[in-house]
C-alpha cells in the first residue's frame, strides 16, 4: 500500500540549525580551479566550522538536521572515502544475517539510506521511481531519500558523511552509531582517484595531478572538509555509550576482531560462524564482483572498489609531498590526540 506522506517531525520538536552559511570565498575556489577542479555548482560553508557543502544542501539543511532517528536505527558516519561502503555492507549483513542473498539483488543504496544523497548527487531514476510509488503525494524537492527513509518502518541502516555538528543533536542519545575513520594519506589517495573518475552533468570534476590534488586536500577546504574537525567531533564523543569508533586500518588487519566489537555494540548476538559469513559477504572481491552487475555510482567511470588497501599513499606521493603531508598531519593530529596507522 503506498503511503501518502512520510512521517516528519512536528514544529515543536524541531531544532534550529547551529550554524549559518556563507559562500566559499572566490579566492579559495580560484585556488582549487588553478589545481584542476572544475566546479559546476556553488559551494557554501558553515559559520562556525568552515564545513564546505554544495549549495544544494541549503534547501534541505533544516529537514536533514531534523531527520528523526529511532531507537532501532543503526547510523554509520564517516568522512568520505574512509571505508563507508564496506562498513555499511558489514552492518547491513549483521542486521540481516538471514537475508544475505538480498545483497545479490540490490546494491547497498537499495537496502540502506544515504541521508546526504539528496544534495550530494543527482538523485538516480530508480530512487525517484521508488519514491513516487511509495509516497505519491510527497514532494521530491523536500528530499527523496530523507522522506523514503522517514517512511521506512525499520530497523533502518542509515549513513551520512556529515559531521556530528550537522546531525540531529538527539541522534546519539537515541540510537546506535558507528563512526569509521581512515588515515588522511589513504583518504587523500582514494578521494583523488574517485574524484578524477567522477562526472557531474557529463563533465569531469577534477582534471589535475595527484600532487595538486593533495595540496587542495591539505588546504582542508574542499567539499565536506575540514577532515580533522570531522573526526575530532566524533572523537570527543568516544565515551558515549551509543558511539563505536572503528578504524579502516584495524578492519584490514583484523576484521573478525572488529566484527566481534560491533556485535557487542549492536547487541546482534551473532555466532563466530555468522560473523565469518558477514566478513565474507562484504569482502572486497565479493563487493567488486557484485558491482559488475549493479554499479553503485553511475557517475563514476570504472569501478568504485579500487584497491581497498592501507598504505597506497606511498605508491603515488613523492618524498617531498610525503614530508609536507607528515608536517600537516603532525600539526593537526596533535589537536585531536589520534595517531593513525599508515601501513
Ligand atoms: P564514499 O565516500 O564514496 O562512500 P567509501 O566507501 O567511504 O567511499 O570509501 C571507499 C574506499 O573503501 C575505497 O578505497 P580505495 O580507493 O583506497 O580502494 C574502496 O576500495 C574501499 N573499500 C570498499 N569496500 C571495501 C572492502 N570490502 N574492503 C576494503 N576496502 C574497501
Amino acid at each position: 500500500m503506498p503511503q501518502t506522506k512520510a512521517a516528519l517531525p512536528d514544529a515543536m520538536s524541531r531544532h534550529p540549525l547551529p550554524v549559518t552559511f556563507e559562500e566559499v570565498p572566490a579566492e579559495v575556489v580560484a585556488r582549487h580551479s588553478s589545481r584542476g577542479f572544475c566546479y559546476k555548482k556553488k559551494m557554501v560553508r558553515t559559520v562556525p566550522g568552515r564545513f564546505s557543502l554544495s549549495e544544494a544542501y541549503l534547501k534541505l539543511a533544516d529537514a536533514h538536521y531534523n531527520f528523526e532517528f529511532r531507537s532501532s536505527d543503526v547510523v554509520l558516519l564517516s568522512y568520505p572515502k574512509s571505508g563507508t561502503t564496506w562498513a555499511s555492507e558489514l552492518l547491513w549483513a549483521m542486521m540481516n544475517i538471514d537475508h544475505l542473498d538480498s545483497m545479490e539483488k540490490k546494491n547497498i543504496h537499495g537496502r540502506a539510506f544515504y541521508l546526504d544523497k539528496d544534495f550530494a548527487h543527482p538523485i538516480p531514476e530508480e530512487d525517484l521511481i521508488r519514491f513516487r510509488q511509495k509516497l505519491p503525494d510527497a514532494k521530491a524537492e523536500e528530499g527523496v531519500i530523507l522522506q523514503l527513509a522517514a517512511a521506512e518502518k525499520g530497523p533502518r541502516l542509515l549513513w551520512s558523511h556529515m559531521p556530528l555538528l550537522l546531525l540531529n543533536p538527539d541522534m546519539l542519545n537515541t540510537c546506535k552509531v558507528v563512526y569509521v575513520a581512515r588515515n588522511p594519506k589513504d583518504v587523500c589517495v582514494s578521494a583523488f582517484h574517485f574524484i578524477s573518475k567522477l562526472r557531474f552533468e557529463g563533465l569531469k570534476v577534477y582534471q589535475g595531478e595527484f600532487s595538486d590534488f593533495a595540496e587542495v586536500f591539505m588546504d582542508d577546504s574542499f567539499m565536506m572538509m575540514p577532515y580533522w574537525e570531522h573526526i575530532q567531533q566524533a572523537w570527543q564523543q568516544r565515551d558515549h555509550e551509543h558511539l563505536h569508533i572503528m578504524f579502516y586500518e584495524d578492519m584490514k588487519k583484523d576484521l573478525m576482531g572488529e566484527l566481534r566489537k560491533l556485535n557487542l555494540h549492536l547487541m546482534t548476538g551473532l555466532t563466530e560462524q555468522q560473523l565469518r559469513q558477514v566478513s565474507e559477504a562484504a569482502s572486497f572481491d565479493r563487493l567488486k564482483s557484485l558491482e559488475a552487475k549493479m554499479p553503485i555510482f553511475k557517475a563514476v567511470d570504472g569501478s568504485f572498489f579500487r584497491k581497498g588497501q592501507t598504505g597506497d599513499w606511498k605508491n603515488i606521493a613523492t618524498s617531498e609531498l610525503d614530508i609536507r603531508m607528515d608536517r600537516w598531519i603532525q600539526e593537526k593530529s596533535r589537536m585531536i590526540g589520534i595517531t593513525f596507522q599508515y601501513s
